[in-house]
């Protein structure tokens, strides 16, 4: 069975993390994806953060796999033919430079329109067209902060936090490839493309919603009944930083585990679901908390929460994190290991599923990286190695009809 985006051809103007995130898995679906890149330098972050010498970064091979490299200086005449010859026959034009780099370079939405009225433009900013930062050039913890996360996580007696998890720009990309698709079923109707846009602030908005919702239910009752500020601490009009409080209706926490005093990771999540109670009674030794009506519903508990936490972390205190799951899981109590990057890069479940893959690089000999998160029944997802800069430069310009003579003229006009 072939690819399903196979014959989709897809022209990867972006860069670092945002934009590259969406070719990348766009490109591991079959898309034929020609990452276009400054001639000499390349994606900043082939250079960022190396670990060997001379070899491209892991910031960069980790999010543009099964991709080509096309070098090209797109502010040259030849450059830009080239960049048009492209156009005209390619399906989606992907990009993540800073607000108005694209026309500037002479390719504005309308003129790429007029070349092919059939193509796909599909673009992420910091903050979306007309929004008073439209100006703003925008990284990772920028998104996180103006999209609502960083006022909404952390502890409420420090600072707002950062997470690790990309929510400006993995997230971003993810949402920018959902609307590429989106665009070309709609392409599929009409033969016409169209502009696709996706700002890093909304996309990080969109996974914060329950914390909109915290805001409405704060304005209306003045309290929050799950956030650890309820009952016994105060609330002020905005929402708080809740720790590590569950953010629906199940009240959680991480809780400690045999040798928290020396490992970072030995906790656990432990969630109190409604309809678990009684099977918690019975895992922590405390049947008698199963008929005490201080303790058989939800509101009961609510109050002496951090008491019970600490009940089932003493309970904990000589098991690791592993022993706890397995007793747990008998029970139907959901929780999980807080489980280290060492310890994902090394579990074999994540391996068996394609989800964590080891990829031979003609530089740094292997690397790790994500496979697919996404499971299809119809399409096995096959993870290949980030390209060297301009490793495709010569195939992708033979593929335009030019010949070796124009190629190494290519080459002289463009060097910078
Ligand atoms: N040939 C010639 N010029 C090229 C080129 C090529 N192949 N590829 C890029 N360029 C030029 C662009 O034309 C632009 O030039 P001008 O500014 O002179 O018009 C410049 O390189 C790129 O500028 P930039 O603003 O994109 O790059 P930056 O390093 O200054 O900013 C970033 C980086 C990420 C802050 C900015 O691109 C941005 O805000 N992007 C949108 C939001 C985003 O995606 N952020 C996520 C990044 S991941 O953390």
């Amino acid at each position: 069975m072939g690819k399903p985006l196979e014959g989709i051809k897809i022209i990867d103007f972006t860069h670092v993390q945002a934009g590259p995130a969406c070719t990348q898995m766009l490109a591991w679906f079959g898309a034929d994806v020609i990452k276009v890149e400054r001639p000499g330098a390349g994606d900043v972050t082939r250079s960022q953060l190396r670990h060997v010498e001379d070899a491209d970064a892991l910031y960069f091979t980790m999010l543009n796999s099964n991709k080509r490299s096309l070098t090209l200086n797109t502010k040259t005449e030849a450059g830009k033919e080239v960049l048009t010859k492209l156009i005209k026959e390619s399906d989606v034009l992907v990009e993540n430079f800073g607000p108005g780099a694209l026309d500037r370079m002479g390719f504005s939405w309308e003129h790429i329109h007029e070349l092919n009225p059939g193509m796909i433009v599909a673009s992420v900013k910091g903050f979306s067209d007309g929004h008073h930062y439209q100006d703003l050039k925008v990284y990772e913890n920028v998104a996180q902060c103006a999209g609502g996360a960083a006022s909404t996580t952390g502890f409420w007696d420090g600072p707002p936090l950062v997470t690790g998890a990309a929510l400006g720009d993995s997230n971003t990309g993810m949402h920018l490839a959902i609307g590429i698709l989106t665009a070309l079923v709609q392409r599929n109707q009409t033969g016409e493309g169209q502009r696709v846009a996706v700002s890093m602030q909304d996309s990080v908005l969109n996974l914060c919603r329950v914390k909109l919702r915290d805001q409405q239910r704060l304005d209306a009752l003045g309290y929050l009944e799950e956030y650890p500020q309820y009952p016994h601490g105060e609330f002020t009009d905005v929402v708080p930083r809740g720790g590590n409080a569950g953010g629906g209706g199940q009240p959680g926490w991480v809780l400690k585990c045999k040798g928290w005093q020396s490992d970072p990771n030995a906790y656990i999540y432990f969630t109190i679901q409604g309809h678990a109670w009684e099977p918690i009674c019975d895992a922590i030794g405390k049947p008698e908390w199963k008929t005490d009506p201080e303790y058989t519903t939800a509101r009961a508990r609510q109050d002496k929460i951090f008491d019970i936490f600490s009940t089932i972390e003493e309970w904990l205190s000589d098991k690791t994190k592993y022993e706890a799951v397995d007793i747990l899981r008998k029970f139907d109590i959901p929780c999980a290991p807080v489980l280290s990057m060492k310890e994902i890069a090394a579990d074999e479940s994540l391996r068996k599923s394609g989800s964590i893959v080891e990829v031979p690089h003609p530089k740094l000999g292997k690397y790790l990286t994500v496979g697919s998160p996404i499971k299809f029944s119809g399409l096995s997802v096959e993870i290949t190695a980030s390209p060297l800069l301009g490793e495709h430069t010569d195939e992708v310009l033979t593929g335009l009809g030019y010949s070796a003579d124009q190629i190494a003229e290519m080459h002289a006009a463009q060097a910078v």
